[in-house]
């Protein structure tokens, strides 16, 4: 049975085209710095954001992580809303890699308010961790796409800067905002201190995320990157596919919004169905069933050959990308409305 898979936009398989961009890469030995294809990617990425410098990493966990350790030191603090990736799904890394303590905050949809971060900040006082980053999600996962206003982003920014406090961005998912926003990921970049985005998420790449920020902090982070491990050898060949995404896959997510709009707006008419369409950003869906538990949904839905995920609590998830399209999107919709 071929499945329709809106579990996540990581589940998508390299087009032919982006295979064949993979076969025809220049590579070398990216330990030595010698991979020509990485580095293209790295200035690329760095361009694209508006920062001194970028590093390939494997994974978007591996990005954020990296980040937290090369802006902070043992003992810190780092705020985080209470629903970020970084909080739930990154196993406690950094307390683990960076010896740092989250000061999670509730946001509204995702969303921190400036206020709340106010009111969570350290005073100076040697029995008090230092408040040392805030982080963003955008955009955020579990809030379903939500993307962080910019007006918010700038008030954060600009009272980080005052206060001495670094803020990094989770964008795994920030080409799907600057799609529907017409906001660049540059001027995004532009109130953060590093950014890091995945290209194997809706851009389609099999692997692959970025880091971006001034020179010395990538320094730091490449340094870090090969103390966990990960410093990779003729990686050109994952780099090519992130280098054919970023050619090919952008304007696209687009249509990976617009599908998740319609099947929220859908489903939303399914008695028992719990929805907010007018809170679907971009290309995530979070809902909940009251009709049927969702340890008994999900596999039911399968036996029909509609894949979603859990979401957090009792809730459900499904992401819209490249690999479904909009009559299978249409056929999900019609078998969740027959059930
Ligand atoms: N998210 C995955 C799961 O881990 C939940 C998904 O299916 O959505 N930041 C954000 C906002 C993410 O959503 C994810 C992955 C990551 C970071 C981590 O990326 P990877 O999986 O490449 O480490």
């Amino acid at each position: 049975m071929k499945f329709i898979d809106i579990r996540s936009d990581t589940v998508t398989r390299p087009s032919k085209a982006m295979l064949e961009a993979i076969m025809n890469a220049k590579l070398g030995d990216d330990v030595f710095g010698e991979d020509p294809t990485v580095n293209e990617l790295q200035y690329k990425c760095a361009e694209i954001t508006g920062k001194e410098k970028a590093l390939f990493v494997s994974t978007g966990c591996m990005g954020n992580q990296l980040a937290i350790k090369s802006h902070t030191n043992p003992g810190d603090e780092v705020i985080c809303e209470m629903e970020s990736h970084i909080f739930n799904y990154e196993t406690a890394a950094p307390a683990v890699l960076s010896r740092v303590q989250l000061m999670t905050i509730s946001g509204k949809n995702g969303v921190m308010d400036l206020n709340d971060i106010k009111k969570f900040m350290r005073p100076k006082d040697y029995y008090f961790p230092v408040s040392r980053l805030i982080c963003l999600e955008n955009t955020h996962n579990r809030a379903g796409g939500v993307i962080q206003p910019i007006e918010n982003i700038k008030e954060i920014s600009s009272f980080a800067r005052e206060n001495g406090i670094k803020v990094h961005m989770d964008g795994a998912r920030i080409f799907n905002a600057c799609v529907e926003t017409g906001i660049s990921v540059k001027d995004y970049a532009s109130y953060t201190d590093s950014i890091s985005f995945c290209f194997s998420k809706g851009l389609g790449a099999p692997v692959g995320s970025i880091l971006c920020g001034d020179a010395d902090f990538i320094d730091r982070a490449h340094k870090w990157r090969k103390i966990i491990g990960g410093g990779m050898r003729q990686v050109g060949i994952l780099a090519a596919a992130a280098m054919y995404a970023l050619g090919n896959n952008v304007e696209r997510l687009k249509e990976d919004n617009d599908k998740a709009k319609y099947f929220s707006k859908e489903i939303a008419l399914i008695d028992g169905i719990e929805v907010s369409p007018e809170n679907v950003h971009t290309n995530i869906v979070i809902f909940s069933y009251s009709k049927i538990p969702k340890k008994n949904y999900i596999p039911l839905l399968k036996e029909k050959g509609v894949l979603i995920s859990s979401g957090s609590y009792d809730l459900l998830r499904a992401v819209f990308h490249l690999d479904v399209t909009m009559e299978e999107v249409k056929d999900a919709v019609k078998i969740m409305k027959t059930l």
